[in-house]
C-alpha cells in the first residue's frame, strides 16, 4: 500500500522532469531544478597530450590481485578481487599527479590492469602481449603515469575473461579547476554469472539455447504463431538468421558497487549530488532512470558537456556518464540501473525513509524487434547519421518506419520528442562539448572504413570479415587527422573502444561533437569518428562486449614508423592467439533404443566433427569429418572424412559400401540453405554420391525443439527434445536403421 502510494507522488515529477520546465510555477520542485541547472562545469585543461611530465604529486596505491568466493546468489563461486574486494577499490586522483600503481599478482594465472580512457605512456596501457608484459604469478609490474586529464574513468582486467570474474574498479581524477563542491557518489555497474566465463564462452560458441530459453528471448514457432508473427519468422530463417537477441548471455545478478540494493543514506533531504556512473560490465548496457526526477547529465566519457537533462539514461559497456540528481525532501529515491535485456536491475537509494522507486521498463518485444529489423535489412535502407537509439528500446517507442526515412541531419531530439512523447530520453545527439572539437585544419587526412561483421551462427565476430588473428593492422601516422567510418552490419550493438586516444564522436552537434573513448553503434548504423594522430606504436581498439572482442572484433592501430616493443617483433603472436582457441562441444543421447553422439571441436575457421550411433544390440554407424569454412559468411566448409559402420542385423549388413556396412574415406562440402538447413554434398572413395539435408534445433516453444535428417541412402532420422536444464534435455527420436526410442540427451 506504501509503495503504491508513493508511486503515484512520482508520477507527477516524473512528467514534470519531462516537461519544459521554465513553464512551471513555482512548487517545490521549481527550485530543485534551479539548483540543478545552475551548477557549471569547465571545460577540462589538458585534452592534448603536450608535456607529458612526471612531475606532479606522486599518488601511490598497492593493488594485490587474488582468488576470492564470493556469492552474489546463494552460491559459492570463485571470483578475483582486488585488495580483497570487488570491485576493485577507487583510484582517486588530482588532475596533474603522478600515479604509481604498483599490480601485485598473487594468483596462480597471470594477469593485467588496462586503465580505460586515461592517456598515458603506451607501455603502460596494460594491454598483455601488445602495450605491456602480463604480471606473473607471484610478481608485480609497477605502473607509472602522469595524470593529464580529469573526470570518472575505470580500470579493468585486459586478460582473457577476468573481467568478467570481477577484476575492475573505479577511477576518479579531480580537476587543478574549481568545480562545484558537491556530494559525490561513484556508482560502477557491473554484470555477474555464476558460470565460469570460460564455459559462457564456449557455450556461446556452441550456440546453446540455455541463455534464451532463460531469458525468454528463443522465438520460437509456437510463440511466434501465438504473437501473430509466423510470417517474420520464416523470413528470418530463410535469411539464415538465428533469432535476434540484444545480449548473448544469460546474467544471474547485476550489480551496482558489487551489490544489488545500495543504500545511500548520508545523502541529504533537498541535495544535489553528483553521481559517477561507469559500466563496468563484461557484455550488459545498462537504462538508467531516477526515481524522483530526471537526471542533468554533466559529463561523458569523463569530459564535461553541456549539461542536459534526461529521464532515462542508457549507458553502453565500458562508458562512463556523470550526472547529478536530487536527493527527495522526504524518502529515499531509486536509481535504477536496468540491464538491456530487461532481465534484472540493480538499485541505489538515496535518502532516508520510504522508498521511491524508478518505473520499470516492459519486457521486450522479441517479435517486433524482429520485424524492424527484418524490413531494415530487406529495404537496405540508408540509415546513415540516423540515432538508431530506440531501435533496442521495447515497445511503442519505435517510429513507425515511414517516419525514419530521410531523417538525416535531422535533430533526433525534436523527432524523439514529437513521436514518441517522451522528451528526456538520453541519445547520443544530446551530447554536446563545452567548446568546439575541431581539429587542425593543416592536419594531412587519414579515411579508414571499417564494417561491424559476425556470424552469429559459429560466434564468429569481427571486422571486414576478419577476426584480430588473421586481420593486418590498422596503419595511421603522427599527424594525421584520423578519421574512421565504421558501419555496423551485424543485428546486435557494440561498444567500440579506442585505446590512447579520444576521438570526435560526429553527432548532430558538429564542430561541438563530443570526445568520447567508448561509443555504441547500432545494427545498420554508420559511424564516423575522428581523432588527431598525436601518439605512437601501438594501441588497441575493440568491442568491449568481452565475448565479443574474445571472438576477434578487435584490431591494432599502428602509427607506422614509430618504434616498436618485443611483441610487435613477433607480430604480436601471442595476442592474436586469443580470438582462435579450439572450443569442444558435443550431445550425447542415451535412448532405449540406442545412442547418439554428436561431437565437435572447433575454431574460428576449422572443426573436427563426429556422429556416432549405436544401437544396444551391437549395430554401429560413424562418420568423422574434417573440415574448414571457407566463404567469409562461413555457410560453406570442406570437409574430408572417414565413414565407418557395422549395422550386423540390419539387411545390407553383408553387402559392402552399402547403408548399412561401409568403410570408407569421404571428401565433400556443407553448404548453409535458407532455413538454416545444413545441406551435405559428398563423394566415398569408391565413387558413391550422397545428399544429405539436416536441421538440428528446430525450437518449437520455449524450450521444445525438432530435429530431422534424410539422405539420399533413404536413412531419416527425426528427433524431439524438451530442455531441463543447460546440460539437459528429455529427447525421442525414430531413425529409419534404429526405430523409436526415449530417453536423455546430455549436452556439453
Ligand atoms: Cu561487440
Amino acid at each position: 500500500m506504501k509503495k503504491l502510494f508513493f508511486f503515484l507522488l512520482l508520477i507527477p515529477f516524473c512528467s514534470m522532469g519531462q516537461i519544459n520546465h521554465s513553464m512551471h510555477k513555482s512548487t517545490g520542485k521549481d527550485s530543485v531544478i534551479q539548483k540543478m541547472t545552475s551548477y557549471n562545469y569547465p571545460l577540462q585543461s589538458a585534452k592534448i597530450k603536450s608535456g607529458m611530465a612526471y612531475t606532479g604529486k606522486k599518488v601511490e596505491y598497492d593493488l594485490y590481485v587474488t582468488d576470492t568466493m564470493v556469492n552474489f546468489t546463494g552460491k559459492h563461486r570463485h571470483a578475483i578481487a582486488i585488495n580483497g574486494q570487488i570491485p576493485a577499490p577507487i583510484l582517486e586522483f588530482t588532475e596533474g599527479d603522478t600515479a604509481i600503481i604498483r599490480v601485485h599478482n598473487l594468483m596462480k594465472m597471470e594477469t593485467s590492469i588496462h586503465w580505460h580512457g586515461i592517456l598515458l605512456p603506451n607501455k603502460e596501457d596494460g594491454v598483455p602481449y601488445l602495450t605491456t608484459s602480463p604480471v606473473e604469478p607471484d610478481e608485480t609490474y609497477t605502473f607509472t603515469f602522469p595524470l593529464i586529464q580529469s573526470g570518472t574513468y575505470w580500470y579493468h582486467s585486459h586478460t582473457m575473461l577476468q573481467e568478467q570474474s570481477g577484476l575492475y574498479g573505479s577511477i576518479v581524477i579531480h580537476p587543478t579547476q574549481p568545480e562545484p563542491e558537491l556530494k559525490e557518489y561513484v556508482l560502477l555497474l557491473s554484470d555477474w554469472t555464476d558460470e565460469n566465463p570460460h564455459q559462457v564462452m564456449r557455450y556461446l560458441k556452441r550456440g546453446g539455447e540455455w541463455y534464451a530459453i532463460k531469458k525468454g528471448a528463443l522465438q520460437s514457432y509456437g510463440e511466434a504463431i501465438a504473437a501473430g508473427s509466423f510470417k517474420d519468422k520464416l523470413k528470418q530463417e530463410w535469411q539464415r538468421m538465428p533469432a535476434m537477441d540484444v545480449s548473448d548471455v544469460y546474467y544471474n545478478k547485476f550489480l551496482m558497487n558489487g551489490q544489488e540494493k545500495n543504500y545511500f543514506k548520508d545523502a541529504k533531504p533537498g541535495e544535489v549530488i553528483r553521481l559517477r556512473i561507469i559500466n563496468g560490465s563484461a557484455s550488459s548496457y545498462f537504462t538508467l532512470q531516477y526515481g524522483m526526477s530526471y537526471m542533468r547529465l554533466i559529463a561523458a566519457d569523463g569530459i564535461n558537456v553541456t549539461p542536459v537533462s534526461v529521464s532515462k539514461l542508457e549507458i553502453a559497456v565500458a562508458e562512463t556518464y556523470d550526472v547529478l540528481i536530487t536527493v527527495p525532501e522526504t524518502g529515499a529515491a531509486e536509481l535504477r540501473a536496468t540491464s538491456w535485456d530487461v532481465v534484472g536491475f540493480s538499485s541505489g537509494y538515496f535518502g532516508n525513509g520510504p522508498i521511491m522507486n524508478a518505473p520499470d521498463i516492459p519486457k521486450l518485444d522479441y517479435f517486433k524487434m524482429m520485424r524492424e529489423m527484418g524490413s531494415m535489412n530487406m529495404n537496405g535502407m540508408n540509415m546513415e547519421g540516423m540515432d538508431m537509439k530506440e531501435m533496442k528500446m521495447p515497445s511503442d517507442t519505435i517510429p513507425a518506419k515511414k517516419d525514419m526515412g530521410n531523417m538525416d541531419g535531422m535533430n533526433m531530439n525534436n523527432m524523439q520528442g514529437m513521436s514518441m512523447g517522451m522528451p528526456g530520453d538520453f541519445n547520443y545527439n544530446m551530447l554536446r562539448a563545452l567548446h568546439p572539437t575541431t581539429l587542425d585544419s593543416t592536419l594531412k587526412p587519414r579515411e579508414i572504413k571499417l564494417t561491424l561483421t559476425g556470424n552469429m551462427l559459429r560466434y564468429v565476430w569481427s571486422f571486414d570479415f576478419k577476426t584480430l588473428s588473421v586481420a593486418d593492422k590498422i596503419l595511421i601516422h603522427k599527424g594525421e587527422k584520423v578519421r574512421v567510418v565504421l558501419t555496423n552490419n551485424t543485428m546486435m550493438r557494440h561498444p567500440l573502444h579506442l585505446h590512447g586516444h579520444f576521438f570526435r564522436f560526429i553527432n548532430s552537434q558538429g564542430d561541438y561533437s563530443p570526445l568520447k573513448h567508448t561509443f555504441d553503434i547500432q545494427p545498420m548504423q554508420t559511424v564516423t569518428i575522428e581523432f588527431e594522430a598525436n601518439e605512437e606504436k601501438d594501441w588497441f581498439f575493440h568491442c568491449h562486449i568481452l565475448y565479443h572482442m574474445m571472438a576477434g572484433m578487435a584490431r591494432i592501430v599502428s602509427y607506422e614508423g614509430s618504434e616498436q616493443n618485443e611483441f610487435a617483433k613477433t607480430g604480436y603472436k601471442e595476442l592474436k592467439k586469443e580470438d582462435n582457441i579450439l572450443y569442444p562441444w558435443f550431445d550425447l543421447s542415451v535412448h532405449s533404443q540406442g545412442t547418439w553422439l554428436s561431437g565437435n571441436i572447433s575454431n574460428n575457421k576449422n572443426a573436427l566433427e563426429f556422429e556416432g550411433r549405436a544401437s544396444w544390440n551391437g549395430n554401429y554407424e560413424t562418420e568423422t569429418h574434417l573440415l574448414r569454412y571457407i566463404d567469409k559468411k562461413q555457410y560453406l566448409a570442406f570437409y574430408i572424412g572417414v565413414d565407418y559402420r557395422k549395422n550386423k542385423t540390419l539387411p545390407l549388413a553383408n553387402k559392402p559400401n552399402s547403408k548399412d556396412n561401409r568403410r570408407v574415406f569421404d571428401a565433400g562440402f556443407y553448404y548453409l540453405l535458407p532455413m538454416l538447413i545444413r545441406s551435405e554434398w559428398r563423394i566415398d572413395h569408391t565413387g558413391k554420391l550422397r545428399l544429405q539435408l539436416e536441421r538440428r534445433d528446430i525450437p518449437l516453444s520455449n524450450n521444445f525443439f525438432f530435429d530431422f535428417r534424410v539422405n539420399t541412402d533413404r536413412e531419416y532420422a527425426v528427433g524431439f527434445r524438451y530442455m531441463i536444464a543447460k546440460p539437459l534435455s528429455i529427447s525421442t527420436n525414430y531413425d529409419s536403421d534404429y526405430n523409436w526410442g526415449i530417453g536423455l540427451t546430455w549436452h556439453y
